[in-house]
């Protein structure tokens, strides 16, 4: 799996969101785990890794309208955008699905966010955000592969004290085979605002 998973970060035309080292050990766990997706990765059919500044090319914007709205990003903001990221540093974790039989097609893809705080003795609070897999791939245990992914990684190697997401009702069940659960007395608010 490990050779699979990340096979050009040595290519200087590709930079990624964070390095795609740091993802291995875990992937190396989580593929004797689980034989199914262990088959999905191993067979050449996937490639698990961090979003690249060429993944416009490869609709991952266009991945994320299947989740909400985007407006219209053209290649120039979306690398902009990347790089804000990446110059945060162990911040944003954008983990990819690409297909590697349909011209590097991302078609899953997780956030996560890295919170710096100073309660909790300077803990790290952990977001799980922006969950897509393409309405075409779904059922075969993709999205759950970049969940628990991300959230072993963010406790293993974040640090993270606690990880947060927020989903609709219907997800719920899904999301509490990761060990989410609605925590006691705590409620989640949100205020909206439009733009004028
Ligand atoms: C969902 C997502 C959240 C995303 C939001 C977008 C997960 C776990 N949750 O709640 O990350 O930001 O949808 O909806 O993927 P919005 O555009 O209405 O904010």
């Amino acid at each position: 799996m490990t050779e699979r998973v990340c096979h050009d970060h040595s290519s200087s035309e590709t930079d990624y969101l964070f390095d795609p080292n740091s993802i291995q050990s875990i992937l190396k766990q989580y593929s004797l785990k689980d034989n199914k997706l262990q088959g999905n990765i191993y067979d050449g059919k996937y490639l698990l890794r961090p979003l690249s500044s060429s993944d416009y090319d490869h609709g991952y914007i266009d991945l994320l309208r299947q989740l909400t709205e985007c407006g219209k990003i053209i290649d120039e903001e979306f690398k902009q955008r990347f790089y804000q990221m990446k110059q945060c540093g162990n911040t944003y974790y954008i983990l990819v699905i690409e297909d590697m039989n349909l011209n590097k097609q991302i078609i899953g893809t997780t956030t996560l966010v890295c919170e710096k705080k100073f309660i909790r003795q300077l803990g790290i609070r952990g977001r799980i955000e922006d969950v897509v897999i393409d309405s075409q791939y779904r059922g075969q245990q993709l999205g759950k592969l970049l969940i628990d992914i991300l959230t072993n990684f963010a406790k293993d190697q974040c640090d993270c004290y606690k990880i947060s997401l927020e989903c609709k009702d219907h997800l719920v069940s899904f999301y509490k085979q990761f060990g989410y659960d609605h925590e006691d007395k705590q409620n989640y608010l949100c205020r909206r605002f439009q733009k004028s």
